[in-house]
């Protein structure tokens, strides 16, 4: 057995060396906003210790001969790697040299709220020329997380970078080589711009529409369906590779990234998905690897050819490469582009990049309509409905439920047949009474799911199909037992709600506009069950700080996976079981970031009263 070796190399072949010194003056690249001064270098260094400095400033950045303005962090994108130890406190003094509010966000740490870095909720903010020390106590955790900015719309300026918490004991992970794997977006159009864009026009980016001649597996039924909701099933993603090019550690996938091995190595990547508004789907075409940890979290190992990772999420899986080089492919969802990085076994080496697939469709199940279509083509509901709650489906659900699906009388034994080649004709998919009374309605709610469905199971947009082992969150148990068994003494549904045609993103149909605005409440150590019930035809990542909640997958609820960020698939639910030990005001979120600008945010308050003791919190038990 070979004795683990970390490595600093973290995969930034074509970065430039050199570590920022921990206590360095100001650097010049740092002090303005020149565009003509040095240029943000792609890739990332590492910086550790218990007193760390980092410095926001703005340059030119350029990808693949494409040249636009970015937001550096220590003067690269993605900024430092951030390496920490459990156990140890830490400082981090953040200096903003941009001529705007900044900030950084430690996604995935928990720490005290005050410290967590969401300008107006936890703290004001880093003004310009300002310094921030974030004064971390000793850390509760280990694992892959990463930082980003919380201020207007940076973070899609390259203002991120990757974390590593290095845990106190053994690491149960056996690796010999240890990388990671940073996946974003870059572009040259500023991010305002897209922003204005998304409100003028749904699909402004979307340059996969179909028209009455393009080659998609649909029927004219479907067509005139999709066309009298007003929708496309091609609306996979809102801003997509005709915008972006996709990037792995800052490098665009021309420009050979790679992680070197030796044969016979166990090799682990640590993937992140720090980009604005990219969902990718994850594969090393003809090998099969491990899951074994997700959102910085060990699991029990999963053998997969192939994850999606949302916005936010982080997957690390190990790799016993066998070839002389082999391809890492994160391709967009809406398969518009693709970041690539290599296993290479020597410099150099390298093996084919795969062409893009198919663009997927949206399906039945992506409309809340699950279990309501027997018709539709291959992959409607999918390998998603596998080991799911059959009652709450198509037959029992909605066949003998009697509900009035709008004007359509959905009643009777007959749903079957008539669901198969029906006409979809008085199908409302627009009937607010299905919300509950808090939500509210108006013009900020475009679309109700009809009959949300668990959607724990599916793996995501486009993979339901796939020949190979894509993973599922219902595939992920906790490694180590969870500590808080009590079953929720409470239960809360939020319904994520929009309009995708104004581009309104929010929840329960309240966009979040002021931090006055009623927060979401939690009792100090309550425990609570919260239902995400998604009434729009896109995925969302909702994250909550602070906290991790655990998923509920079906695992036995000792082992229930615990996350800081879930996708709540179109038009379908996801839960999950929360216990609130972390006073103070928290965000939480669709870290979509134009979603989350749009109004997709709310405020969550853990207030523990004087009276009441503190409770062992996640990590206090070691
Ligand atoms: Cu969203």
């Amino acid at each position: 057995m070979q004795t683990v070796t970390r490595r600093s190399f973290l995969g930034s072949s074509l970065a430039a060396g050199g570590m920022i010194g921990a206590a360095a003056a100001i650097p010049a690249w740092a002090r303005g906003a020149n565009m003509n001064g040095p240029a943000i270098r792609q890739g990332f260094d590492e910086v550790s210790g218990r007193s760390i400095d980092l410095n926001i400033a703005r340059g030119p950045f350029s990808v693949q001969g494409r040249r636009g303005m970015g937001v550096a962090v220590n003067g690269s994108v993605p900024g430092p790697l951030v390496r920490l130890k459990e156990g140890e406190p830490v400082n981090l003094n953040v200096t903003n040299s941009l001529d705007e509010d900044s900030s950084i966000h430690w996604h995935g740490l928990l720490v005290p709220f005050q410290f967590d870095g969401v300008p107006g909720v936890s703290f004001p903010g880093i003004k310009p020329g300002q310094t921030f020390t974030y004064e971390m106590p000793a850390l509760r955790q280990a694992g892959t997380y990463w930082w980003h900015s919380h201020s207007g719309l940076q973070e899609q300026a390259g203002h991120y970078g990757p974390i590593i918490v290095d845990p106190a004991g053994p690491d149960p992970v056996r690796a010999d080589a240890d990388y990671v794997m940073l996946l974003s977006e870059f572009t040259p159009m500023h991010p305002h711009t897209i922003m204005s864009k998304l409100k003028k026009g749904e699909g402004y980016f979307n340059y996969q529409q179909r028209t009455l001649t393009d080659d998609y597996p649909l029927s004219g039924e479907e067509r005139r369906m999709w066309a009298e909701m007003r929708m496309m099933p091609t609306d996979i993603l809102d801003v997509t590779g005709s915008t972006y090019t996709y990037l792995a550690n800052g490098h665009g996938p021309e420009e050979g990234l790679e992680y070197l091995f030796s044969r016979g190595q166990r090799v682990r990547i640590r993937v992140i998905n720090g980009s604005a508004m990219s969902f990718f789907n994850v594969r090393i075409p003809g090998m099969k690897f491990w899951v074994v940890a997700a959102d910085g979290l060990n699991v029990r190992p999963v053998e997969v050819e192939e994850f999606q990772i949302g916005t936010a999420e982080t997957y690390d899986i190990v790799v016993e490469p066998t070839g002389d080089a082999h391809t890492i492919v994160a391709e967009s969802m809406d398969r518009s582009g693709m970041a690539v990085a290599t296993l290479a076994s020597r410099p150099g080496a390298r093996a084919p990049v795969p062409a893009l697939r198919d663009p997927p469709l949206l399906t039945m199940a992506d409309m809340g309509m699950a279990g309501m279509d027997h018709s539709s083509h291959g992959g409607d509901t999918g390998g998603s409905m596998d080991g799911m709650d059959h009652s709450a489906m198509g037959h029992g659900g909605m066949g003998h439920g009697k509900r009035s699906a709008g004007g359509m009388d959905m009643g009777g034994e007959a749903i079957d047949g008539a669901m198969a080649g029906m006409s979809m004709d008085g199908m409302n998919m627009r009937d607010t009474s299905r919300l509950p009374a808090d939500v509210k309605v108006g013009p900020g709610i475009d679309m109700v799911a009809m009959n949300p469905q668990d959607r724990m199971g599916d793996p995501g947009i486009g993979l339901a199909d796939v020949p190979h082992k894509v993973l599922n969150y219902r595939d992920l148990v906790a490694l180590d037992p969870n500590d808080d068994l009590r079953t929720p003494s409470r239960r809360m549904e939020i319904h994520l709600t929009g309009n995708m045609e104004r581009y309104m993103w929010s929840f329960d149909g309240q966009k979040f506009s002021a931090v006055s605005d009623e927060p979401i409440r939690f009792a100090y150590n309550e425990r609570v069950r919260v239902k995400l019930v998604n009434n729009t035809m896109m995925a969302h990542p909702i994250h909550l700080h602070g906290h991790f909640f655990e998923l509920v997958n079906g695992a036995p609820a000792d082992r229930q996976p615990q996350k800081h960020t879930v996708i709540v698939q179109p038009g379908g639910f996801a839960q999950f079981d929360l216990t609130a030990d972390e006073p103070g005001d928290w965000a939480f979120h669709c870290h979509l970031l134009y979603h989350m600008h749009a109004g997709m945010f709310q405020v969550v308050t853990v207030a523990q009263r004087g009276d009441q003791p503190n409770v062992k919190r996640v990590g206090e038990s070691r």
